[in-house]
């Protein structure tokens, strides 16, 4: 509860920051950056506090409502003024709460940003998990349609972690498959790991979905995920998240 009416102060206090996490293609020899994903920072009494602490907490009070707004404004204009900067093909993916989508007009405010950040809809990646899918309500598939409608991209994230039925993959606008972490720690040593990641990604490519690699650490796990026809990989292995500062120096040429 205390912890909850911190949280309740925070965006007015500016305790919130985003970091930045890189997506990139390694199908030729120098891996590119095609996107980044916005994160969550918050600091309370001058100490990071975990995501995953929080963030259950905010939607549980439903303040997650306006500090994903927030997240979405910061995250849109942010990655606005990096394409502005030549990154022009750069796109940003946000995760997004069940509670902003329960939000009447969830879409319109959606289209607001991008037009006030000047983002183009086709550089919006939002992502959403499983859990939300199986809500299965009319007022969810309807908001996913509308926000298609805008030309904003759809990712399942952490798949494979939820109770998602397959069936669900099909019912819905979605663009992008995001392999859970989980399946990508232990490959390529683990079996069982291998054979889960294969099929998971062969399941996203017949769908036509693009696939993404979570958790990606190890070189050997990049060069798995290339013969297994994955190109898009995000993890400790290319960058941390990081501020928008730090970012700064990848687009530079940097590692
Ligand atoms: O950033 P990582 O450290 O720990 O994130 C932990 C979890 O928090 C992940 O599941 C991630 O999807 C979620 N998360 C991070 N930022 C946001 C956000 O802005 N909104 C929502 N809803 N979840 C977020
Ligand atoms: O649930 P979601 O996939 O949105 O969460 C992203 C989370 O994964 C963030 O907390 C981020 O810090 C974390 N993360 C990103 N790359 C790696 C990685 O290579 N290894 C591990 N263990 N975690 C990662
Ligand atoms: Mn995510
Ligand atoms: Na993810």
């Amino acid at each position: 509860l205390e912890l909850e009416s911190a949280l309740a102060q925070a965006l007015t206090r500016r305790e919130f920051t985003l970091h930045y996490q890189p997506i990139c293609r390694v199908a030729g020899d120098q891996p590119y950056l095609v996107g980044v994903e916005a994160l969550l920072r918050w600091r309370f009494n001058n100490q990071p506090v975990a995501p995953n602490e929080f963030i259950p907490v905010l939607e549980e009070s439903r303040e997650i409502v306006r500090v994903g707004e927030w997240v979405l404004r910061e995250a849109c204009c942010q990655v606005r003024r990096w394409q502005l900067a030549g990154q022009s093909q750069l796109y940003c993916a946000v995760n997004l709460s069940i509670r902003q989508l329960q939000q009447p007009g969830f879409a319109a405010l959606l289209a607001r940003v991008l037009r006030e950040t000047g983002l183009p809809p086709a550089s919006l990646l939002l992502e959403i998990t499983e859990t939300l899918l199986m809500q299965d309500s009319e007022l969810m598939m309807g908001a996913l349609h509308e926000i298609a409608a805008l030309g904003v991209r759809l990712a399942l994230d952490d798949f494979g972690t939820g109770y998602c039925s397959l069936g669900y993959l099909k019912r819905y606008p979605l663009h992008v498959l995001k392999v859970d972490r989980s399946f990508i720690a232990a490959a390529p040593d683990d079996a069982d790991s291998v054979a889960i990641s294969r099929a998971v990604i062969g399941l996203g490519q017949s769908l036509g979905l693009a696939v993404v690699a979570e958790g990606v650490e190890h070189p050997e796990q990049v060069a798995f995920l290339v013969a297994e026809g994955c190109q898009l990989v995000q993890g400790y292995w290319f960058s941390r998240p990081r501020p928008a500062t730090e970012l700064q120096a990848l687009f530079d040429g940097e590692r």
